[in-house]
C-alpha cells in the first residue's frame, strides 16, 4: 500500500501544480458514464475545488441510462453537462478519467488536446503524449486512484463523496468479486464506514422503467448458445447500458463462461463482452473480434465496443450478430456451429 500511496500523493500534487493559474478546467468522463467514471470525475472536481480553488466542469457524451446510475446522480446531486452545451475553446486544461484519448468510448473531439489522464484501462499510445497521466491497469476502479489522491492531499472526505466512491468501487468490482486489488479493498473498507446506508440502498434498489423488462425478455428470447459461449442481440435499444446489464445477468448461467451482447443505440452498435474464466482476457478478445469494424476496449473480465455508423435494418443487425459470433468462436478456438436457443 505504501508505495502506491506515495505515488498518489506525488502525482496529485503534480496535478494541482499543473492546473493552478491556467484557467477553466474540463473533466471528461466516458460516454454513458457508469458509477466509476462519475465518481472519479466528482472526486477530481472536489480535489481541485478544495486545494486549488478551481470550479471544474464535468462533461460526457451520451446518457446516464441505468436506473442505479440515475439514482446515484439524483441522490448525490452530481452536476454534469453534455459536450453540446459547452464552448470547448474556453477550457485551458482537459482531464480524462476512466477513459483515454482515442479509445472510442468518449465523445471529446479527438483533434483537441488532453492534458491529464487518470485511468485503469490499458495504457494507449496517445495517452503517453499527454502532459500528465496516471494509468494503473491493475486497479479495479478509477475511483480507488482518486480516493488515494484525496488521502494524499489530506482532503476531508464527507458522507456524499464517500458514498459515491464506495458505490463506484462496489459496482465496478461487483463487491470485490471481479478484478480487484488490495488497494481497492482498502479503499472499499475505509469508505464503507463513511458511507450513507440509506442512500446506498436507494441506489442499489432503484426502480426501473417498464421497458427494462422487455430488454430482459428480448435478451433471453434472442440468446443463442454455442457450447459455453452465449450471444444475444437486443436490436434497437433506448438505453445503451442495458447491453452490459443483460450480459452480466446471463453470465450467471451454469456452464457459460463467455457472453457477448449487442444492440443498436442512436445508429451505433453497442457491444458488451463478459468473461468468467481467468484464462481469457476480455479486452484483447473483443478488440480482435471487432477488428476494424469499430473501436473496443476493456479489462480482463469485461469489455465494450462500438461500431459506428451501424446503419440498416433488422437484417443488417442479424448479419452483424452472425459475423461477430463466427469471429468470436474462431478467436476462442471453438467449433463454429449453429446456435441453440437459450429458452424454447
Ligand atoms: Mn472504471
Amino acid at each position: 500500500m505504501s508505495f502506491e500511496m506515495d505515488y498518489s500523493r506525488d502525482f496529485s500534487a503534480r496535478i494541482l501544480e499543473f492546473v493552478r493559474g491556467k484557467g477553466k478546467v474540463l473533466i471528461v468522463a466516458h460516454d454513458n458514464p457508469d458509477p466509476d467514471s462519475l465518481a472519479a470525475a466528482f472526486a477530481l472536481r472536489h480535489m481541485l475545488e478544495v486545494n486549488a480553488n478551481i470550479d471544474a466542469t464535468i462533461a460526457f457524451g451520451g446518457i446516464i441510462g441505468r436506473g442505479e446510475n440515475r439514482a446515484m446522480v439524483k441522490e448525490l446531486e452530481i452536476k454534469t453537462v453534455q459536450f453540446e452545451d459547452l464552448d470547448l475553446d474556453q477550457y485551458k486544461v482537459v482531464c480524462m478519467v476512466d477513459t483515454q484519448p482515442g479509445t472510442g468510448n468518449n465523445s471529446f473531439p479527438s483533434d483537441r488536446d488532453v492534458h491529464i489522464v487518470i485511468d485503469h484501462h490499458p495504457l494507449r499510445d496517445r495517452t503517453r503524449k499527454c502532459k500528465l497521466y496516471d494509468v494503473r491497469e491493475g486497479y479495479g476502479a478509477a475511483a480507488t486512484i482518486l480516493y488515494e489522491y484525496l488521502l494524499g492531499q489530506e482532503v476531508y472526505v464527507g458522507t456524499k463523496l464517500a458514498t459515491i466512491l464506495f458505490y463506484a468501487i462496489k459496482s465496478e468490482t461487483q463487491d470485490l468479486g471481479r478484478e480487484w486489488t488490495e488497494y481497492d479493498r482498502a479503499a472499499y473498507l475505509n469508505l464503507l464506514q463513511l458511507s450513507n446506508n440509506r442512500i446506498l440502498y436507494n441506489i442499489a434498489h432503484a426502480q426501473v422503467p417498464r421497458e427494462y423488462f422487455s430488454s430482459y425478455n428480448r435478451a433471453i428470447e434472442n440468446a443463442r448458445l454455442y457450447g459455453s459461449v452465449m450471444v444475444f442481440n437486443l436490436y434497437e435499444i433506448d438505453n445503451p447500458d442495458v447491453v452490459a446489464d443483460m450480459a452480466d445477468f446471463l453470465l450467471r448461467m451454469e456452464g457459460i463462461d463467455v457472453v457477448l451482447g449487442m444492440g443498436r443505440y442512436k445508429g451505433k452498435a453497442v457491444l458488451s463482452l463478459r468473461i468468467s474464466s481467468h484464462d481469457i482476457l476480455a479486452g484483447p478478445l473483443l478488440r480482435s473480434v471487432v477488428g476494424d469494424l469499430g473501436t473496443a476496449g476493456g479489462h480482463g473480465m469485461t469489455a465494450g465496443a462500438q461500431i459506428d455508423p451501424m446503419n440498416g435494418n433488422l437484417a443488417v443487425l442479424r448479419e452483424l450478430e452472425t459475423s461477430l459470433t463466427r469471429r468470436l468462436l474462431k478467436e476462442l478456438d471453438r467449433p463454429v456451429e449453429k446456435g441453440k436457443r437459450l429458452v424454447l
